[in-house]
């Protein structure tokens, strides 16, 4: 039979400028980024946690779901859900962005779901470690790679895949790689991968597969579109580019006062506001400063919370508000010297956008 591809030819725009197209609004209803007051919280509210589905959302049963190990291992086994649940557990806090968070603000910018600020969250995830699963299932000599595949499958430039990701071994071994099936003490959320999903921590978003089915031992390099197709740094689409991996360093700030709601600019009475947000780093690197831009002067805030290895610090700083027009700023170092820019790395793919944030206040009083 011949298999007819109506996707076959269908290429995004190599960029776009200026009004976003319906596609891009249509993506950006069904994926949505998280509400910037949450900042304030350690833990982002699980509702408020953003989403990022390529396809359809599976709908798997808790009951039925099983996860095969398949490939370059000395033995097959498969584990369904209430077996993982008896292996030893372990609740880790990690900070997830997407790799494209900010790709709104690229000019000109890749043409897919128009984040702003808003794709990164902090959840306590419990599950077990991915390592001893992977011993017992032994890994041959000869396997270089493990593939991650999710149950959900559709087109991305014409290629039909399920969503699949791979991880080296000697990412294996670095990794403290988690199979997850509660978000912040509950059961998994369809949107968030249930009933098990992947947590890769201290890597951008698209590492951490939801959805889970197989997990598989490779002797060649995994070539999935979600691989190799996209998810590289390339100054245009030609080049073969680098892999994305680890997040890079960056900050966010609470917006403070109260928001205009179409342009989303702030009202801020004039005297002491306390300015607050979250920085992190990827990698497992700590955050060692956070500056604000107050003035025109970058000014060092305090660290609130203690750095853990895997999800964002709190900084706070006091601001003596002075009525006009205000651009705030914030900008963080973590442990390497990593220092976010004024401006983004222009990339085909829009990804790593890690350029300052900018929050427009007026100060001006009001009731
Ligand atoms: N199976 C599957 N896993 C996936 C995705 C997907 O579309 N399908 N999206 C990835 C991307 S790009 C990101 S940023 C994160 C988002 O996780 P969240 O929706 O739980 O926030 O999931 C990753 N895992
Ligand atoms: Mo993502």
């Amino acid at each position: 039979m011949k298999i007819y591809n109506p996707f076959k030819k269908f290429r995004r725009p190599k960029v776009s400028e200026g009004i976003f197209s319906g596609f891009e609004v249509e993506l950006a209803n069904r994926n949505s980024g998280f509400p910037l007051e949450s900042l304030e919280f350690d833990i982002t509210p699980t509702g408020q946690h953003y989403t990022l589905t390529h396809f359809d959302i599976p709908n798997l049963k808790k009951d039925e779901h099983i996860i095969y190990f398949t490939g370059e291992f000395s033995n097959h086994f498969s584990l369904a859900i209430e077996e993982l649940k008896k292996l030893p557990k372990e609740t880790v806090p990690v900070t997830i962005e997407c790799a494209g968070n900010g790709r709104a603000h690229f000019n000109p910018r890749s043409y897919s779901m128009p984040w702003a600020y808003g794709a990164v969250g902090t959840s306590e995830w419990t599950g077990t470690r991915l390592t001893p699963l992977l011993n017992e299932a032994g890994l041959k000599s000869k396997a270089v790679e493990v593939s991650f595949t999710g149950a959900d499958r559709g087109y991305d430039a014409g290629q039909e895949h399920n969503f699949a990701r791979s991880l080296t071994r000697e990412q294996i071994s670095e990794l403290d790689l988690l199979l997850v099936y509660e978000m912040n003490g509950m059961p998994l959320l369809p949107q968030h991968g249930a009933p098990v999903r992947l947590i890769v921590p201290g890597w951008y978003g698209m590492a951490s597969v939801k959805w889970l089915t197989e997990i598989k031992a490779l002797d060649q390099p995994f070539d999935g579109y979600q691989q190799i197709g996209t998810y590289r740094i390339r100054k245009n689409r030609k080049e073969k580019g680098t892999p994305i991996t680890k997040m890079r360093v960056k900050s966010l700030m609470k917006p403070p006062g109260i928001p205009d709601w179409l342009t989303r600019k702030r009202l801020v009475s004039p005297g002491l506001t306390v300015l607050e947000g979250r920085a992190w780093s990827g990698g497992g690197k700590k955050i060692t400063k956070v500056e604000i831009l107050l003035n025109k002067k970058w000014v060092l805030a305090s660290l609130e919370t203690q750095s853990l290895k895997y999800a964002w610090t709190k900084w706070k700083i006091n601001w003596s508000a002075r009525p006009g027009y205000h651009v705030l700023s914030c900008r963080a170092t973590d442990e390497s010297g990593d220092i976010q820019p004024e401006m983004p790395n222009f990339n085909s793919g829009g990804f790593e956008n890690n350029a300052v944030q900018k929050v427009e206040v007026f100060v001006s009083d009001f009731k």
